[in-house]
């Protein structure tokens, strides 16, 4: 594939920040209800859309919410919340387009319209992960998902029963819930391994900009009706499906469609919902036991399987460190917690200093899920597969007396029943999450062969393995994430949503 073609208007499109969604820039939030639905008939489902448009929160309104908030919590040194809001967003699945009969959904991508459970064998969902073993109502049907973002649990609430109110007064039947909230203090911002997440999120070109100085991303690689990486304007149908000779080809994705998404997809964005379960225990057994024979302490190994320290230092040097210093060690934010800040923390390639993985293993979680600089593929090629990344942690604290996971997920008892509700928004779920779980993840022969599995998330193999060098010894890895639960589904714009529900038979 050609190198990307950058123009001024690829990297500075005219986004009308009022008509996108506002979870595409992020809500930030620390408690989250993702609310699912479905719709009794046709005619309800457009009155409820037309009802609830106005709770809707755009990425104006969030972006506008987020710098009062920082601006005022900078001026008054970190005082408490002074600002509160509650956020609520909305997207459909394929049968809920359906079901709300939307004009031209012939050209929606068929990985869409198969939806997730239907995925399943191409992404790897099997075993424990299968979708026979997922919680109900995934894999059943699913109509819409209203995403409820709110400062604290009394705010959730309300918002929720805001929106359950209108659910109810158009006979919009409620099929699931799940609540996430970010864990408690010492470990806010820090997933259940242990690790600070959200870290290194790609800038929207033309919507946001990044605190961590990452060239941003052409805005046409998360919302529809804007030039991508490559140039092309995303969801038109003139995009040439990736050949087999190429390191873009997913040999498990459907063929693109050959027409243009309806005028009412712009400005939209595909998101991916996944109920992730992290066995806690078995991921620190793994690396306690396991770490002395690859002469690591637990810390070190896991760290290497991620491919950052728990405090989210890099295993890479960064901008300042030393030349003949190994932050794969030990912690460097432990001597030097400026190592932390946004100019530093992200402030690393892969390829160029450490081609052999002896700082950050090739298969460690985040190495393969951004391979930067990586050669194969190039930075262009690696542009084209990225993902904002929007989750939030679920279930209760890790005890570490608990007991070991029973074999059968369908045990698991509700206070070990803890994880990531992972989400993320891009333009096309073929090139975004699909590609980076199936091609990347779930590939021991990504980035080089051999290197292994993605010790966090790959999905399609008990039999999962880890190279480690220098001395390079497959370390055999349980599933310590079951997926338990997902589905696919398609964020309108807010103009989108206003047209949906307003007629039966919108314009095409
Ligand atoms: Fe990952 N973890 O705790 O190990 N992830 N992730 N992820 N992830 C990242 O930079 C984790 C999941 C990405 O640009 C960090 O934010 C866990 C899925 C991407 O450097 C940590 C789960 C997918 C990045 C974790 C999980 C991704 C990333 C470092 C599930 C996509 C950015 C902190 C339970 C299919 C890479 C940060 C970059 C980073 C963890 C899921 C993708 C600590 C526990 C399903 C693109």
């Amino acid at each position: 594939m050609e190198p990307a073609t950058v123009t001024a208007t690829t990297r500075a499109p005219n986004i009308d920040e009022h008509a996108v969604q506002g979870n595409l820039v992020g809500f930030n939030k620390d408690f989250q209800a993702f609310v699912f639905m479905s719709f009794a008939d046709p005619a309800n489902g457009r009155a409820f859309l037309a009802d609830v448009e106005r709770d809707l929160s755009s990425c104006h309104e969030v972006l506008a919410f987020n710098r009062l908030h920082k601006e005022i919590h900078v001026r008054r040194g970190g005082a408490t919340q002074i600002v509160e809001s509650t956020w609520t967003n909305l997207c459909l699945t394929f049968t809920g387009l359906q079901a709300l009969e939307a004009p031209g959904l012939d050209a929606f991508p068929e990985e869409f319209k198969q939806g997730m459970a239907a995925r399943a064998a191409a992404l790897g969902d099997i075993e424990d992960s299968a979708p026979a073993t997922w919680r109900p109502p995934f894999g059943q049907t699913i109509h819409a998902m209203a995403i409820v973002a709110a400062d604290n649990d009394s705010d959730l609430q309300a918002g929720t029963q805001r929106l359950q109110a209108k659910m109810a007064a158009h006979n919009v039947t409620q099929v699931g819930l799940e609540p996430g909230h970010t864990r408690p203090d010492p470990n806010r911002g820090h997933e259940h391994f242990g690790f600070k997440d959200g870290i290194s999120q790609p800038a929207i070109a033309g919507l946001t900009r990044s605190s961590k100085q990452t060239e941003p991303i052409a805005a046409g690689e998360f919302l529809i009706g804007y030039p991508d990486e490559d140039g092309n304007v995303s969801g038109t149908g003139n995009q040439p499906a990736p050949q087999p000779d190429t390191p873009d080809y997913n040999p498990q994705a459907p063929a693109p469609p050959a027409a243009d998404l309806p005028p009412w997809a712009k400005d939209g964005s595909f998101v991916v919902f996944r109920r992730l379960r992290q066995n806690v225990k078995g991921f620190n057994d793994f690396v306690a036991s396991e770490g002395p024979s690859a002469g690591l302490d637990s810390e070190r190994l896991a760290a290497k399987l991620v491919g950052r320290w728990k405090s989210g230092a890099p295993l890479e040097r960064v901008p300042g460190t030393s030349a003949d210093t190994d932050p794969s060690a030990q912690d460097p934010s432990a001597a030097d917690p400026s190592v932390l800040d946004d100019d530093k923390v992200n402030a690393f390639g892969f390829e160029a200093d450490d081609a052999d993985g002896l700082l950050t293993p090739r298969a460690a979680h985040i190495r393969k899920m951004n391979p930067r600089n990586a050669q194969p593929p190039g930075q262009e090629v690696t542009n084209r597969h990225r993902i904002a990344r929007r989750g939030i942690p679920f279930g209760e604290e890790f005890v570490p007396e608990e007991p070991a996971y029973p074999a059968d997920p369908a045990q698991v008892p509700a206070e070990q029943d803890r994880g990531l509700l992972f989400a993320c928004y891009q333009s096309s779920l073929a090139r975004g999450f699909e590609f980076i779980q199936t091609q990347w993840s779930n590939a021991p022969d990504f980035p080089r062969s051999g290197d292994g599995h993605d010790p966090i998330i790959s999905q399609n193999t008990a039999e999962r393995s880890f190279n480690l060098p220098p001395s390079n010894p497959h370390v055999a890895m349980a599933r310590w994430v079951q997926t338990t639960g997902g589905e696919y589904f398609f964020s309108p714009s807010l103009p989108a949503i206003r047209e949906l529900g307003a007629s039966p038979t919108p314009s095409a």
